[in-house]
């Protein structure tokens, strides 16, 4: 058994965070398909035995099991040492970024790239709230990143990984990068990172995918 079990399944961003992280210090790791669009993470089972919240990912190690993809990714860089805070003031820095990702970041582009490219719910007055809200955030860490390599300067950090997280996926969301120049930039900086790997080439997908 790999040192490392993530339940995850290949859709989702949010899980792509802690596995991209894993892929990137070089883990022993292996994934545990979690089938999110059959209901599992809404079944009592799930919330029983793996977690409580009813989310992916869940990052197991040995006697840990650790929930919320800013966690997880706190607990690979403690523990590898890559990708991490060098001090205190880096570390609060960290998680300013976090907080903004999965409150303003993720939350409004991942739910945008749910209903207008997964679910093909067309353009409806909630996308266009969320596509509105989604530039917004995208224009913030646009004028961060203009004279920056990564979110904290010269070097990647976790919170690089968690903000990049929905960054890859091919699917439509109507949001064009091209109008992000410093974002669009920073996310190929990332993906040009040693041992980097797409999340539909890192995490599996249902039978149906
Ligand atoms: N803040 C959480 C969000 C996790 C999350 O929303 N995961 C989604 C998949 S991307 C999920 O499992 N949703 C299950 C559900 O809503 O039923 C994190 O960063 O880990």
């Amino acid at each position: 058994m790999a040192e490392y079990q993530l339940y995850c399944f290949g859709e989702s961003g949010n899980s792509y965070k802690a596995a991209s992280m894993l892929a990137l210090t070089g883990s022993d790791w292996q994934p545990i398909w979690v089938d999110f669009f059959k209901g599992e993470t809404r079944g009592e089972a799930y919330r029983r035995d793996v977690n409580e919240l009813g989310e992916a990912p869940v990052l197991v190690h040995g006697g840990e099991r650790l929930t919320q993809s800013g966690v997880i990714l706190d607990y690979l860089a403690e523990r590898t040492g890559q990708f991490a805070a060098r001090d205190e003031r880096e570390r609060r820095e960290i998680w300013r970024w976090i907080l903004f990702d999965n409150h303003k970041f993720t939350s409004y582009f991942a739910t945008l790239r749910f209903l207008v490219g997964l679910q093909k719910t067309g353009e409806t007055a909630v996308t266009e709230f969320l596509r509105t809200r989604a530039t917004g955030a995208f224009g913030i860490v646009d004028q961060h990143l203009a004279g920056r390599d990564f979110l904290l300067g010269a070097r990647p950090t976790i919170a690089d990984l968690s903000l990049a997280g929905y960054l890859y996926y091919p699917e439509e969301t109507g949001l064009d990068f091209a109008a992000f120049p410093n974002l669009d930039a920073w996310r190929a900086r990332i993906a040009a990172l040693p041992g980097w790997v797409g999340p539909y080439e890192l995490m599996p997908r249902g039978p149906a995918a």
